[in-house]
């Protein structure tokens, strides 16, 4: 943890960029994180500039994002309608300047984010980049050095941004992020909290939901699930977090073609004792066909239809759903329990990720029940 000492030094910096006369924008890629630690900005500026703008340029589906604007009443604008030259001043919260083209726009001062940093760093009157779990945790540290009691919604939001980030302290070196989660909790609403987790999904998903319950496929412990006509890409990202839920399926599969490219959502486990990474299954599976890869425990693929076409005999859905179980099956390691180490990979040995698993490990199998569930590898009638 960065001490007091250091917190202040920090604050006394960030707020010397700043004069009264300046019309303030936070800009960001708007999440749960970014749109906490704006408001976190817009709490340690006030009353010391003369105005504060919050804005976006992403579209935002998720349910819960929108349920965490609605219910904590956060004024956000989207870039379209804002004008760079009516502010003196921009800060940028978790995200940084070369990571959307979008942000170049404005002449930024400030950068406050938690991902690694580009080698040269950012060109700004100040920045404070930190490998913490969220961009929520750092801006705690400077509510609490400025001596700032976090509102009610300030508080909810930075601890749903905590939350989000670190998927409920499931990633690695998470001990600053609980801290700062223990120290904002009392002054947040249980019940908002409870409503912005419990929407996690549109009418319109179930229809997605139910399409999905009727056609996916088990193979060896893993959901493949292709819907067409596709939901959005956060819809297949629930999807397939939801189907990781049933307990002998220890990874899932969901795709759908958005637009012209075929959008591939992968999630695993990644249990204790095995030598497993979705990310690099990812990458092999789809490699030379678009952008795949990811982490240990979650992987994403885009594939353009027009380099598919070269591949497959026709686009039609079930040829796809083939072509995507095919290749992950072949990625797929047949034997899980490779002994932990380094891994072989192109670029030589990777180091083993440091990962944080809540999961006990798992009971021994009486021999015939409960094992892994293996289905041949055939065509069943009726699935898409
Ligand atoms: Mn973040």
């Amino acid at each position: 943890m960065t001490s007091s000492a250091d917190a202040k030094k920090k604050l006394a910096q960030l707020m010397a960029v700043f004069v009264p006369e300046d019309r303030v924008l936070i800009a960001l890629t708007a999440d749960p994180d970014s749109i906490a630690s704006a408001l976190a900005v817009k709490r340690l500026l006030w009353r010391k500039v003369s105005h504060i703008t919050i804005a976006y340029h992403n579209p935002i589906y998720r349910p819960d994002n929108l349920a965490m604007i609605r219910l904590l009443k956060i004024p956000l604008k989207t870039f379209r309608r804002i004008k760079g030259e009516h502010f003196s001043k921009v800060v940028l919260v978790d995200s940084q300047p070369h990571h959307n083209g979008e942000f170049a726009q404005f002449k930024i001062n400030v950068v406050i984010d938690h991902h690694p940093p580009a080698p040269q760093g950012p060109d700004v009157m100040f920045s404070d980049i930190r490998s913490y779990g969220a961009t929520s945790t750092i801006m705690e540290e400077y509510l609490r050095a400025a001596g700032v009691r976090p509102s009610e919604r300030l508080a909810t939001a930075l601890i749903y941004g905590i939350r989000t980030d670190t998927g409920i302290f499931t990633i690695p070196d998470v001990q600053r992020d609980i801290e700062a989660f223990l120290s904002l909790y009392p002054y947040a609403s249980a019940g908002l909290l409870r409503n912005i987790q419990s929407s996690e999904m549109r009418i319109a998903d179930i229809n997605f939901l139910k399409e999905g319950l009727r056609s996916y496929v088990l193979r060896r412990n893993c959901v493949y699930l292709h819907l067409h006509p596709s939901p959005n890409a956060d819809t297949l990202v629930q999807l397939a977090d939801f189907f990781l839920k049933v307990d002998t399926v220890d990874m899932t599969v969901v795709s759908g073609v958005l637009g012209d490219r075929l959008v591939i959502i992968m999630r695993y486990l990644g249990q204790l004792g095995r030598w497993n990474n979705v990310g690099k299954m990812a990458a092999e599976a789809f490699a030379g066909l678009g952008s795949a890869g990811g982490r240990r425990t979650a992987a994403r693929a885009e594939l353009p239809l027009a380099r598919l076409e070269k591949e497959l005999d026709d686009l039609r859905s079930d040829t796809i759903a083939a072509f995507v179980r095919k290749k992950v099956a072949s990625a797929r390691p047949r034997h899980p329990a490779r002994p932990p180490g380094p891994a072989k990979t192109a670029g030589g040995t990777a180091p083993v990720p440091k990962e944080i698993s809540l999961l006990p490990p798992p009971p021994p199998l009486a021999p015939g029940t409960g094992g892994p569930v293996l289905l041949p590898e055939k065509k069943k009638g009726g699935q898409q």
